[in-house]
């Protein structure tokens, strides 16, 4: 184990921490009674998928797990989840990181169940191009793959590197413990410009946090969900941000079901990929403050 942050309530401190290590712990981001209503729902809905057999693993970052289960696309599954992306220190800190136009990328649970596999550490912005001398050859960028990655350590490089245009603040809905899977991180790793080797063993922090807490990391921060030993899931909520450039994730403007679009206010809508940035997402009239679904934009017009 290395050196990281404590978890800490002061927004000065997560952004000190997030500067120095690449990730930090809010503590009492979200009051007990929401907590507990936010677990219920989601455990709740985590038996139901199970017992219809609906995609509950994510083999771009657990090949290897059928154990662990991804309740995908919460916004559709009740609306208490959404306090999480109404948090304002939620919302503030990726706003810090990514700057006031950042979108929402993915909005899920993560349960790490007991007798899982270990998930591989990794970052989550490795989709972006890497930086290369003038002249130099480069991947193409819709070449770019998990798989193929300059890999190495995590000490800072000597380089340029690209900032961070991702971030992920995920809400722990129960305790994270060393015993139950909590997220695990290296501290420091986000001045590295490198991906973790994927068998290599490096020293790493456990995110240790109460329920209500949420641990934030930057794109570049290496990190991945831990073994649960213990006998009870590990629930966390992954709210994971991009730049408003880069696709989501999830896809909010077409997957959300119509009652749950008709609810969202215009922060939430925003937040979704519902506002063109610089024209880029826009449908039919550039200038528009929203893009308009189908069936509202300008179709065949006559004379
Ligand atoms: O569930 C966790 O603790 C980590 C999840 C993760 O690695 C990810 O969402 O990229």
């Amino acid at each position: 184990m290395t050196t990281g942050p404590e978890p800490t309530k002061s927004m000065d401190q997560l952004k000190a921490d997030l500067a120095e290590y690449g990730f930090a712990m809010m503590e009492g981001a979200l009051d007990p009674d929401t907590t507990a209503v936010i677990r219920e729902r989601v455990l709740e809905q985590a038996a139901a998928e199970k017992k219809v057999g609906y995609g509950n693993n994510n083999s771009a970052v657990e090949p290897d797990d059928d154990v662990n289960q991804w309740v995908a696309f919460l916004p559709n599954k009740g609306a208490v989840c959404r306090a999480l992306i109404n948090n304002q220190a939620c919302v503030d800190i990726v706003r810090y990181i990514l700057g006031d136009d950042a979108i929402l990328s993915e909005f899920s649970a993560h349960i790490t169940w007991p007798g899982n596999k270990e998930m591989a550490l990794h970052i989550d912005q490795w989709f972006m191009p890497q930086t290369v001398m003038p002249g130099d050859d480069y991947v193409r960028p819709s070449d770019v793959s998990r798989q193929h990655q300059p890999w190495g350590g995590p000490e800072p490089a000597n380089h340029p590197i690209n900032p961070p245009v991702v971030c992920n603040v995920m809400f722990a809905i129960t305790d994270f413990t060393l015993e139950n899977g909590a997220t695990r991180l290296v501290a420091g790793s986000h001045r590295s410009g490198h991906h973790p080797e994927p068998d290599a063993r490096y020293d790493v922090t456990y995110a240790e946090v109460p329920a209500g807490s949420f641990v934030v990391w930057e794109g570049r921060t290496w990190h991945a969900a831990s073994l649960n030993t213990g006998n009870t899931p590990r629930v966390g909520i992954t709210t994971y941000w991009t730049a408003p450039f880069i696709r989501q994730l999830l896809n909010f403007p077409y997957g959300l079901r119509p009652e749950v679009t008709s609810e969202l206010n215009d922060h939430e809508r925003a937040l979704m990929g519902f506002k063109p940035w610089n024209t880029y997402g826009a449908t039919d009239d550039f200038g528009a403050e929203w893009a308009r679904p189908g069936p509202e934009t300008t179709g065949v017009l006559k004379d």
